[in-house]
């Protein structure tokens, strides 16, 4: 028996030389062009790195190494997104200091890192919980303020009174907090801002110009929602009086519906009503409690479809419709939300369907002011019944009608400023004092880091736990020395997370948060990879923080990330999500221990398109081991006079392996090598062997190295040149082949025309529903038939 290929000692052996060598470490002056490969820094939680984790990492390290043999000099760096709620309600439970926990779990996750082999620029390591790094949040924070672009407002908040504290909108799921799952309440408070809506034009218009997936881009355009349409002012009146009781502003997107506005509706939180109940309205009992009743629901609830339509009649107060001069009820309702446009809506029931649901259960007047079919006809077309403007295209009328009426077109956004303050112990402190002398004062920037006291008491209370540490909270008024209170509340962590790339630069510096040489020698970031799930908001942010520093003359360009990519999730065995609870959950590093990291990647990518969702199939492992195995036995196939056969395929797949790493398909580029292999297996020269050692180089590269060196080479194989092709030597015979299961077409391969069963198959599987029957071991019978056409029968 031959000795097996023994991937323990060997991965380890590298990994040493490696970490010693320092060959990953990215050089700030170097005269190559640059490139910045960033994956998303992970929440080093207790669980260790998942599968999802395994899968993002490898793809970005193959193009990283890629990148580096093709002359580039690469930053690849890796740090921690390490405050946030799990780690300090983990230490409310054991009563153990987050820094802890958040050390050990950081510490598992490198090891962890170190073991997959991946070629980060470990010097460059940061943790957003360091006060070296969170110096930095709070001096952005300080220029956000200094700026007019970070404020204090009470506002209605998301409460979760398990978790005690604010939670932002996004972490409400379905009215219940995303963490604990408790209804979540609102509740009034006086919390910090951050404009984002001041750049909502910008955030929207930068999209336009970046290589993103689009689905990620629409859900931006969403968030931002841009809408444009017209404010109408309509009057007010007590019913029966002659006198005016004010005025009221809607926003429309449809004022070409004025004519059909047979009501009117305010948000429950609108300033108005307490003023109009002064006036005298007779159901100010219902009103109150109305308006107390919704207070609790927060506007995902509100808007939740499906939900019956409720409201209250604001009676004795009328409303005139400026355009028919006819006086129409007016109504609080929680469908209209008070943040969102003016908080009022003219209500237009023949054309809108809230309004049409509101108005059928209310027995209000429903007017037709469009021609087109339904109950309610949302479209635009030929007026009806709108006076002078009657029989024109509404579409084409909007602006006239709305000035007609003494309305004027507005553009409104759905951005909310983002409220950062949490009443939380681990997050960066914000950097502010309250003197009652001297007010709202920013903490002089010589002072910054303001350091999370290690004396406190962290469990929930409702007040931040750091307003409970004297040390911390009792201090001097920077300005006139009188005793002062400093802020309490910490950062969302989505603030860490806005500008950790810039810090990737420029680690260590004591001065800025990065220079202007490091910002300029690596940013933009060249391609930024992690899940598509919760990304929104971050990448919102992030890009917030950007146009913010472009604005201020800190950076040339104005988005953070050139070229964005999600990685598919990775499910279960049973194609389920994996989950601790379903006891489905793949640990990668038993799959390392068992049959190394080389196997791990290859497996991993060679599951299906980055992108797609794919299940976890263990008996698949197996077959990317033999891989391994047998690439590794190539050592023993050495030979001074190879089959002439070998050198177009070898050249094929140095064509084809660089130009699917660019393009990001890893598994397509793998059956490449695996047909490279196969033609390889009856005799390789010296030469040959070590073109292919490099195109193994970025998939599995201690194997790579360890082949490489048995080569008799000195130097790292990831420091060596990528090989190029001779176009006159490639296969020149290369032949499509329709791809069937069960006689129907699911696609198309180009392969050598004397190529075997097994390299089509091999080609087949980059086939998603190919690749599934084959792992699997589905197939019945395989029909092939060269140069045309490969069946599978299931
Ligand atoms: C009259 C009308 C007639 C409307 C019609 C629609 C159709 P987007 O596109 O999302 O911006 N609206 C305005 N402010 C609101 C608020 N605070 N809460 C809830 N709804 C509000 O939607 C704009 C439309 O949503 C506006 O146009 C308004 O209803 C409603 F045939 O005005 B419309
Ligand atoms: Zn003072």
């Amino acid at each position: 028996m031959k000795k097996k290929y023994d991937h323990l000692s060997v991965e380890k052996k590298w990994q040493e030389k490696w970490d010693a060598d320092e060959i990953y470490r990215a050089d700030d002056n170097s005269d190559k062009p640059k490139e910045y490969v960033l994956d998303m820094f992970p929440y080093p939680s207790g669980a260790g790195l998942h599968t999802g984790h395994v899968e993002s990492y490898t793809a970005t390290d193959i193009y990283t190494r890629f990148k580096r043999m093709n002359g580039k000099e690469v930053l690849h760096p890796i740090g921690w997104d390490a405050f946030g709620l799990p780690a300090e309600n983990y230490a409310i439970k054991t009563k153990i200091p987050p820094q802890k926990n958040t050390d050990e779990a950081i510490n598992n996750f490198r090891k962890q890192m170190k073991s997959l082999g991946l070629s980060y620029d470990w010097s460059r390591e940061i943790g957003t919980h360091m006060p070296e790094y969170y110096r930095w949040t709070q001096w952005f924070f300080l220029l956000l303020y200094k700026n007019g672009l970070a404020y204090r407002a009470k506002a209605k908040v998301n409460w979760c009174s398990s978790c005690q504290t604010v939670l932002a909108n996004e972490q409400v799921v379905d009215g219940v907090c995303e963490r604990c799952s408790t209804e979540v309440v609102q509740k009034d408070l006086e919390q910090w801002f951050f404009k984002t809506t001041q750049y909502a034009e910008e955030l929207l218009s930068g999209l336009d110009n970046i290589d993103w997936p689009d689905s990620t881009k629409i859900a931006q355009r969403n968030w931002i929602g841009k809408s444009e349409g017209a404010e109408i002012d309509f009057e007010l009146k007590v019913s029966g009086s002659d006198s005016m009781a004010g005025k009221v502003k809607v926003f429309t997107t449809r004022p070409d519906t004025l004519f059909g506005a047979t009501y009117l509706v305010l948000a429950p939180e609108h300033p108005l009503i307490e003023k109009l109940l002064k006036l005298g309205v007779r159901n100010e009992k219902d009103v109150r409690e109305y308006v107390k009743s919704t207070s609790n629901k927060t506007d995902i609830e509100r808007s939740m479809e499906g939900k019956e339509k409720t409201g209250v009649p604001l009676s004795d107060i009328k409303a005139i419709n400026p355009a028919t001069k006819e006086e129409i009820p007016v109504y609080i309702a929680d469908y209209v939300f008070g943040s969102y446009g003016t908080g009022a809506i003219m209500a237009v029931p023949a054309h809108d369907a809230r309004d049409f649901e509101f108005a059928q259960k209310f027995d209000l007047p429903i007017r037709k002011v469009i021609k087109g079919d339904g109950e309610y006809y949302t479209g635009t077309g030929e007026l009806i019944g709108s006076g002078e403007f009657t029989g024109k295209d509404s579409a084409e009328t909007k602006q006239a009608i709305a000035e007609s009426a003494g309305g004027k077109m507005v553009t409104t956004y759905r951005l909310r400023d983002w409220l950062v303050s949490r009443q939380r112990y681990w997050g960066a402190p914000i950097p502010i004092i309250y003197c009652d002398e001297c007010g709202t004062v920013p903490v002089p920037e010589e002072d910054l880091p303001v350091k999370l006291p290690e004396d406190v008491d962290f469990v929930p209370t409702g007040e931040s736990p750091l307003a409970l540490s004297k040390s911390f909270h009792q201090v001097k008024c920077p300005t006139c020395g009188k005793p002062a209170r400093r802020e309490s509340d910490t950062m969302d962590t989505f603030v860490c997370s806005s500008w950790y790339y810039y810090r990737f630069t420029d680690p260590h510096n004591n001065n800025v948060f990065a220079s202007e040489h490091t910002i300029k020698k690596w940013l933009p970031v060249d391609l930024y990879m992690g899940g598509a799930e919760h990304t929104v908001l971050h990448l919102l942010y992030a890009r917030f923080f950007t146009k913010v520093l472009h604005e201020f003359g800190y950076t040339a360009f104005d988005e953070p990330f050139q070229k964005l990519r999600h990685q598919g999730m990775i499910l279960a065995e049973d194609g389920r999500k994996m989950s601790k609870s379903l006891g489905n959950v793949v640990n990668p590093d038993d799959v390392v221990r068992e049959y190394g990291a080389d196997t791990l990647r290859i497996y991993e990518m060679f599951m299906g398109p980055i992108d797609i969702q794919k299940a976890w199939n263990t008996k698949n492992i197996t077959g990317a081991y033999r891989f391994v195995e047998r690439s590794y036995r190539l050592l023993e196939k050495r030979t001074d006079n190879e089959p002439e056969s070998l050198a177009p395929v070898l050249h094929e797949t140095i064509k084809k392996v660089g130009s699917d790493i660019s393009e990001l398909k890893f598994n397509t580029a793998i059956s490449q090598l695996m047909i490279c292999l196969n033609a390889a297996d009856s005799g390789i020269s010296d030469d040959s062997l070590k073109v292919f050692t490099r195109l193994l180089a970025p998939f599995a590269p201690h194997l790579a190295e360890e082949m490489w060196e048995k080569l008799g080479e000195k130097d790292s194989v990831h420091l060596a040149e990528w090989p190029v092709y001779d176009e006159s030597i490639l296969s020149s015979g290369d032949v499509k082949i329709t791809v069937q299961i069960n006689g129907k077409r699911r696609g198309e391969i180009s392969l050598a025309d004397d190529a075997s069963q097994e390299d089509a198959l091999a080609s087949a599987r980059a086939i998603a529903s190919v690749d599934t029957i084959l792992s699997e071991g589905k197939q019945k019978r395989i029909i092939y038939i060269p140069k045309r056409i490969l069946n599978i029968v299931v």
